[in-house]
């Protein structure tokens, strides 16, 4: 295998976990570049599932890995992911997993702000994030007052930077009807946070020197339309969701990467507020959201489904240097009279065939749809590509056409067994 970039081509939730768990099997390394917890990724092997949120999904095969500087690390949740995988029999200890000690931390006062924001009326927008605090730790990170991990070596001196967040974040704590951060529960917290986290910290362009792992692959999360500079803004997370970050996320450069996958759900989902073209409200919105199990991984969350907008598509291919495609959840459309695919966009008595910057045009287009028929019989698990009715194979071959990128992987089902590879 060549060092592969893996990447949401849509809004979240495309399968990534399962592509990146099937690929580490030939991988040295797995590093996660972006976000934080706000991520839910689901395996399902042999049966059992895993959902994991920050710990890269190489660990359940047992292969090493690394959570990135681009990453935003809570130490709280980090301590209970690691002990929800010990239950389920996947011991992950400092020997497997690494933490790049550059990686800024989420604390109390980030997720409180996050909650507030999106609960109380402040006057912004509602974004409709997983009030996880990943907004205000990034916030904090570009502002340059987060607390990173390497600072937790130095706690005793961490007194100023602490008196540096509670003056930013009090007045702003004000607004919202919360309470003044507390500095001694915050430095409590801090203490706790070095017991959990310092013995998997690493500088991770160091240790990636010494250790030279060949076949890296990159897990992104969250998707690319979900970008801060890309994306449906100012409906998007705060990391960078594109491949074009692995290298600075994973803390080395990627001049040994060949392979940019972009996973791509065969319809739409997206959770949260913010633009979705091809939003269905019908039976078929119904349908796939249930036949698709479309439920937010971690805050349980109803996904807002519709049909394949095959320009925002073509779009995330161009953003990544997507060089392949893994469709997935194809099984789900199984059992449709018909599918549409949004083939470009009505917009100002014109149509236009990209998506247009500025969430006013955003939200007041139109689809256009070419229409395909749909297919009967099941195609859950099916294992080559041979086996797909022909309105399934016109209907994916339509997909790659029009991105101009190669299916590599086609997913018919959640186990890592059911899945054909093409490439
Ligand atoms: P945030 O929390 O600040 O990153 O939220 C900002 C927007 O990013 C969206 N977002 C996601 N979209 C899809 N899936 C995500 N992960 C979980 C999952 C989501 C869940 O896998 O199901 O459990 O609800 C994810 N994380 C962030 C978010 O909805 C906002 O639109
Ligand atoms: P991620 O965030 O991109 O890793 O995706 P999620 O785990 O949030 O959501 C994808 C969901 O679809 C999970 O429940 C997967 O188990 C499931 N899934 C992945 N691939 C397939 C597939 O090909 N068919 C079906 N029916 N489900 C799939
Ligand atoms: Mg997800």
């Amino acid at each position: 295998m060549d060092s592969v970039v893996v990447v949401g081509a849509q809004w979240g939730d495309e399968g990534k976990g399962k592509i990146v768990d099937l690929l580490a099997g030939e991988a040295d390394m797995v590093v996660r570049f972006n976000g934080g917890h706000n991520a839910g990724h689901t395996l399902v092997i042999g049966g059992a599932t895993y959902k994991l949120a920050l710990i890269p999904s190489g660990v359940v095969r047992g292969c090493r890995s690394l959570i990135g500087g681009g990453a935003v690390v809570d130490p709280q949740h980090f301590r209970r992911e690691l002990a929800g995988l010990a239950d389920l029999g996947v011991a992950v200890g400092p020997d497997l997993l690494k933490v790049a000690d550059n990686a800024a931390l989420i604390l109390s006062p980030h997720r409180e702000l996050d909650r507030a924001r999106e609960t109380v009326s402040t006057g912004g927008a509602r974004i409709g994030t997983t009030q996880r605090g990943i907004g205000p730790a990034y916030e904090d990170k570009v502002g340059r007052r987060a607390i990173r991990i390497a600072d937790l070596r130095d706690l005793n001196r961490l007194g100023e930077r602490i008196s540096g967040l509670c003056a930013h974040h009090d007045p702003l704590r004000a607004a919202c009807g919360l309470a003044p951060i507390d500095p001694d529960a915050l430095m409590a917290e801090l203490r706790e946070a070095a017991e959990v986290l310092l013995p998997f910290a690493v500088n991770a362009t160091h240790a990636l020197a010494q250790d030279a792992p060949a076949r890296v692959l990159y897990e992104g999360a969250q998707g690319s339309l979900l970008d801060p500079d890309f994306g449906t803004y100012p409906y998007v997370t705060s990391s960078t969701t594109l491949a074009g970050f692995a290298s600075v996320g994973a803390d080395h450069g990627r001049g040994g990467v060949h392979r940019v996958l972009g996973v791509v759900k065969a319809y739409a989902t997206r959770v949260g507020e913010g633009p979705l073209p091809t939003e269905l409200h019908d039976a078929v919105g119904t349908h796939l959201g249930e036949r698709g199990q479309e439920f937010g991984v971690n805050t349980g969350r109803k996904r807002r489904c519709g049909w394949l907008d095959a320009v925002a598509l073509r779009y995330a291919a161009r953003l990544n240097g997507m060089t392949g495609m893994a469709l997935t959840k194809i099984d789900v459309l199984d059992g449709l009279d018909c599918l549409e695919v949004c083939v470009g966009y009505e917009l100002d008595g014109g149509t236009i065939d990209y998506l247009p910057t500025g969430i006013c045009a955003q939200t007041r287009m139109k689809p256009v749809y070419r229409t395909f028929e749909g297919w009967r019989g099941s195609t859950a698990d099916i294992q080559s590509m041979e086996r797909f009715p022909q309105q399934a194979r016109t209907y994916m071959d339509f997909i790659a056409e029009f991105t101009q990128i190669p299916l590599d992987l086609v997913s018919t089902g959640p186990d890592r067994a059911s899945t054909i590879i093409i490439n």
